[in-house]
């Protein structure tokens, strides 16, 4: 690796990929400009505001003077490396929707210099970084890949809220178009990377981060679907994880929840099963995983249903209070979060559905607020915990008094009567 390569770095996408790397780069001393469609992002992060809860204002402080915010990409060329972490989402007949890559893709191709090496981290299908940004990059630019300048795929690990494993101790995988572009990705992420690890392509590299998460997509779907057998057969699903967990190999813990959330993992079975057809191969296995997940906000609606059955109530004029609308615990996203659907369904059934999440101020679309717990709870019929923040106590929520239907197997004492769980 040359000394101080890379100098400088532009990272495209300041989400929860493009920031956290963006500013990695930055506290190794290497000069970042940091590029953002979003006028309100750019200002935000001049202004010293993180809008990314796993980087913290002061840490954000403490490197802008190495971290240059902007909306344009004019000043692209000056960067060694240019690293694309935009949204890669699906469209509304659940296909791969690469507007925002293609954007980026052109936008790096007008500005590309020789030297420099281009790096696509956005989940998207094998054969993306050859297919499209490569003829992107060499039509835009005149340059030829590999040999003016390099290119490669990396996966981000970027797992908000975890804070056991980081972007500087989580292996980081590389694909480059060519051997030499491998090196050159791998000598980037070297610079904030204790670990990087360089396979053979792009291709291997994109369908390594689709097994990542479509692994955790099949076994959220197993354990959701036994949640399901569980309920008609009497049993404690959350007892039986238990004891199969206390195998010490050959088992992996998931638990049972309201549905899978995230901006990644319900996609990306539907980037490769998209990919998949153009190879005459159907991914049943994975598809059906993802159809079990999308059924489990109505299975929990059902189990609402039947908790205020019990006390002799409709659904229709109940208080419901929700507990949770984030997609996960301890984070703010909102984005394909179970508790977006099962809120819509139980008012599509005539409840008064209240929600309480410090994470998530509102709810424009449903045209709800986040209010105080006490609240919330206050004259609730039912009261659902549905993501599982750690702020609350929710053994002192779950009082003799009220009914509560737990979705995350978080109120300790789960043989209580006034205690319905998943
Ligand atoms: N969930 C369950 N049961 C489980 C585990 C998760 O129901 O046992 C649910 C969660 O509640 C959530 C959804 O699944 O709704 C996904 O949560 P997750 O923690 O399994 O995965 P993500 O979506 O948070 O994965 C993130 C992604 N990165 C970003 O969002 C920036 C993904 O691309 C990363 O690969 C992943 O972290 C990672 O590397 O851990």
């Amino acid at each position: 690796m040359a000394p101080g390569f890379p100098a400088s770095v532009a990272v495209i996408g300041l989400g929860y990929v493009g920031l956290p790397l963006a500013v990695a780069f930055a506290e190794a001393g290497v000069s970042v400009l940091g590029v953002d469609r979003s006028e309100a992002v750019v200002a935000g992060l001049r202004a010293g505001r993180s809008h990314i809860e796993d980087v913290p204002a002061e840490r954000l402080g403490a490197v802008l003077e190495r971290l240059d915010a902007t909306t344009s990409t004019e000043r692209l060329p000056q960067a060694d490396a240019v690293l694309i972490c935009v949204p890669t989402p699906l469209n509304a007949n659940r296909e791969p929707d690469l507007t925002a890559l293609t954007a980026a893709s052109d936008a790096v191709a007008g500005q590309l210099r020789a030297g420099q090496t281009v790096v696509l981290e956005s989940t998207t299908y094998p054969g993306t970084t050859r297919e499209q940004l490569v003829p992107t990059l060499e039509r835009g630019s005149g340059l030829v890949a590999g040999t003016d300048f390099h290119v490669a795929y990396s996966p981000e690990r970027i797992d908000p809220g975890r804070t056991d494993f980081t972007l500087a101790t989580t292996p980081k995988t590389v694909g480059g178009y060519t051997d030499a572009c491998g090196a050159a990705a791998r000598d980037v992420y070297a610079t904030v990377c204790e670990d990087v690890r360089v396979v053979s392509s792009p291709d291997v590299a994109e369908l390594s981060k689709l097994l990542e998460n479509v692994f955790r997509s099949v076994n959220i779907a197993l354990v959701n679907e036994l949640a399901m057998l569980c309920d008609r057969m009497g049993l404690d699903i959350r007892e039986v994880v238990d004891a199969a967990a206390s195998k010490p190999y050959g088992f992996m813990r998931f638990d049972p929840g309201p549905g899978m959330g995230g901006h990644c993992l319900p996609v990306d079975p539907f980037y490769l099963a998209w990919r998949a057809r153009e190879f005459d191969f159907s991914t049943e296995f994975v598809e059906l995983a993802g159809k079990i997940n999308q059924q489990m906000p109505y299975h929990c609606v059902q189990r609402a249903e039947r908790a205020l059955n019990d006390q002799g109530k409709a659904v229709r004029g109940s208080r419901i209070a929700i507990l949770g609308v984030a997609y996960k615990r301890d984070v703010g996203d909102i984005r394909e979060s179970p508790a977006l659907k099962i809120v819509a369904l139980l008012r599509a059934l005539g409840a008064d559905v209240r929600y309480h999440d410090p994470h998530v101020e509102a709810l424009p679309e449903l045209e709800l607020r986040h209010e105080p717990l006490d609240r919330v709870l206050a004259d609730a019929d039912l009261t659902v915990i549905v993501t599982p923040h750690s702020h609350v106590d929710y053994d002192a929520v779950a009082t003799d008094d009220r009914i509560v239907l737990d979705l995350r197997g978080v109120v300790a004492d789960r043989r209580r009567p006034s205690v319905y769980s998943l």
